[in-house]
């Protein structure tokens, strides 16, 4: 079984005795909608539709499958798809054949999977055939040297032993048996935003994450009716959880998948799929204020945009509701659990000013200054937080573990925020070292190694500078030891193969690194310097 840090056992039994943990897999709701509305429509994807009956037949073919061939309880999966319907299909089998996933996002590249290959160790890859690591097997082996008796199984495969969809297609063996892990115990995977130099690991149990999942969905008021536009990746937190495509599923309603949050594609999707409800990131609404500002007629059914993920400028929310016609819910959450959410029913200016307040009325919330006091309500200061769905330690990272929690079991977010006297949170800052890139995150420390291990580099740090489309870009700056150019650096990064996301935005040369009197790299120096630079292009 995967190891993880659990919930002390008093904690575990008041979880389940308030009924927050139900004791239930995490694909036990479209088994449900399978048995009570085989037809209606769990996915739509490129034209497709499918329905409830195909998404749980598919997703037990291919668990399955993978049982006869070998596969156990417990062993993990390393998931790299696109937003396609079989991303589900495969999260639903792995569920029930209790394989536990990483779900990579499709953007990350030869760095990101290597590490999480090497800390899964996984027994099963599947992939996609239209990614550039996997249009032929030279990368897949390569993984294998890590994992030698993984099994590879690839969309959009020609030959029938290593394609997924064969893999997916055909009827459910009469003797197929569901093994999913324990509730209690990892379900999958969850990627940590992170702000060190290796990608950390959330274990998610079944237990928590379905708590959330179920309660999103009435914080959202899904329905059968609902028709979610899921146009960021798919196995993101947000899209997956809150209330995201696990919360439609268990409403019974249906997800409609974009490629990404481009209007000229999603405004076409929500007027044919008469989409009800989106949720994007705040430089994904720019792009949506602008488009409907021109025509917004493709919009009428759209009821509900939720916009979290980065900081939302108060201005642009108001300009929200009016310009694409519908509400808006801001929410702010991690995958490491606490996800925050404004209330369908609250006053427009609570909507506008605050990022929400907690799911769980047993979300545990502290406001912590410089000297470790709790702080009062509209004083801003570090966000630590313990609860039913929040998560108790990182996979395999005891010391990150040490500094990430305090001895009573409260996560460090590394968000600053400040509380309402109604208990919402908003956001105001962060200490984390992590750029927020229109909601992607780039941890400083993984570029800063990556950076180092150039030759002519000597030091290297990576700040945030602001951007007003995408909240925050990134900048590195580098002290060489010989001659060396942007283009190198950006060569050099390209060869070891990161998302394109996380290559610096501009590069700047600098003779010395600023540092603090500990002797630490001062980044608020640098942030200084690249203010007082646009000050004076300005
Ligand atoms: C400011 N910062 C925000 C917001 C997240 C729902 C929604 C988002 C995520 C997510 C998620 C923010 N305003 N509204 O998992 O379930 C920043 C904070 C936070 C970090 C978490 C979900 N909403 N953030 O974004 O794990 O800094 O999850 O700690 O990717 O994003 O990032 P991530």
């Amino acid at each position: 079984m995967v190891e993880f840090t659990p919930w002390p056992e008093a904690f575990a039994d008041r979880y389940r005795k308030l009924g927050y943990w139900i004791g239930k897999p995490l694909h036990h709701a479209v088994s449900r909608q399978a048995r009570q509305r085989p037809e209606a429509i769990a996915v739509i994807c490129d034209g497709r539709e499918i329905s409830y009956r195909e998404l749980d037949r598919a997703s037990s073919a291919l668990a399955a499958r993978l049982q006869a061939a070998g596969l156990r309880h417990g062993d993990t999966a390393l998931v790299q798809l696109p937003n396609v319907a079989e991303f589900y299909m495969v999260f639903l089998a792995l569920m029930k054949a209790g394989i536990v996933p990483l779900n990579a996002l499709f953007t990350h590249r030869r760095a990101e999977l290597s590490a999480y290959a090497e800390q899964i160790r996984p027994r099963l890859l599947v992939a996609s055939r239209s990614h550039e690591l996997f249009g032929d097997d030279r990368f897949a082996e390569e993984l294998r040297q890590n994992a030698p008796d993984m099994l590879a199984l690839f969309h959009g495969e020609d030959s029938t032993e290593r394609s997924l969809q064969h893999w997916l297609s055909g009827p459910v063996p009469q003797d197929f048996t569901e093994m999913p892990t324990p509730a209690d115990g990892v379900a999958f995977f969850q990627l940590s935003g992170g702000s060190t130099g290796t990608p950390k690991l959330i274990p998610r149990t079944h237990d928590d994450y379905d708590y959330s999942i179920r309660e999103s969905a009435v914080i959202c008021g899904l329905t059968p009716e609902t028709r979610y536009l899921c146009a960021m990746p798919a196995p993101h937190n947000y899209l997956m959880s809150s209330p995201g495509a696990l919360g439609v599923f268990h409403a019974g309603g249906t997800v409609v998948l974009a490629a990404n949050p481009d209007p000229a594609l999603c405004f076409d999707l929500v007027r044919h799929h008469r989409v009800t409800m989106a949720a994007l990131v705040p430089s994904a609404v720019l792009l949506w204020l602008e488009a409907a500002e021109r025509d917004n007629s493709a919009l009428t059914s759209l009821q509900l945009v939720q916009v979290g993920g980065a900081s939302f400028a108060e201005a642009t929310a108001r300009r929200l509701p009016e310009t694409l016609g519908c509400a808006l819910q801001q929410v702010f959450g991690m995958a490491e659990g606490l996800v925050n959410y404004t209330r369908l029913d609250d006053p427009a200016e609570r909507i506008l000013t605050t990022q929400g307040r907690p799911i769980s009325p047993d979300d545990e919330i502290r406001v912590v200054g410089p000297d470790g006091q709790d702080l009062p309500d509209g004083e801003a200061g570090l966000l630590a937080t313990r609860g039913p769905y929040t998560f108790r330690g990182y996979y395999r990272s005891p010391e990150h573990n040490v500094r990430s929690f305090d001895a009573d079991g409260f996560y460090f977010t590394g968000d600053i925020v400040e509380r309402t006297p109604e208990g919402y949170l908003r956001v105001v800052g962060r200490v984390k070292d992590q750029i927020n890139r229109g909601g992607e995150k780039i941890a400083a420390e993984e570029i800063e190694h990556l950076l180092q291990r150039h030759p002519a580099v000597h030091a290297a740090a990576l700040v945030a500078m602001g951007d007003a489309r995408l909240g925050e870009r990134s900048c590195a700056f580098i002290v060489p030891r010989e001659k060396l150019r942007a283009v190198e650096l950006r060569r050099h990064l390209m060869t070891l193969g990161i998302a394109e996301y996380k290559l610096p935005d501009r590069v700047r040369f600098i003779d010395q690194m600023p540092l603090t009197p500990v002797g630490k790299t001062d980044k608020v120096r640098l942030r200084d310097m690249l203010l007082q630079e646009d000050a004076a292009c300005a």
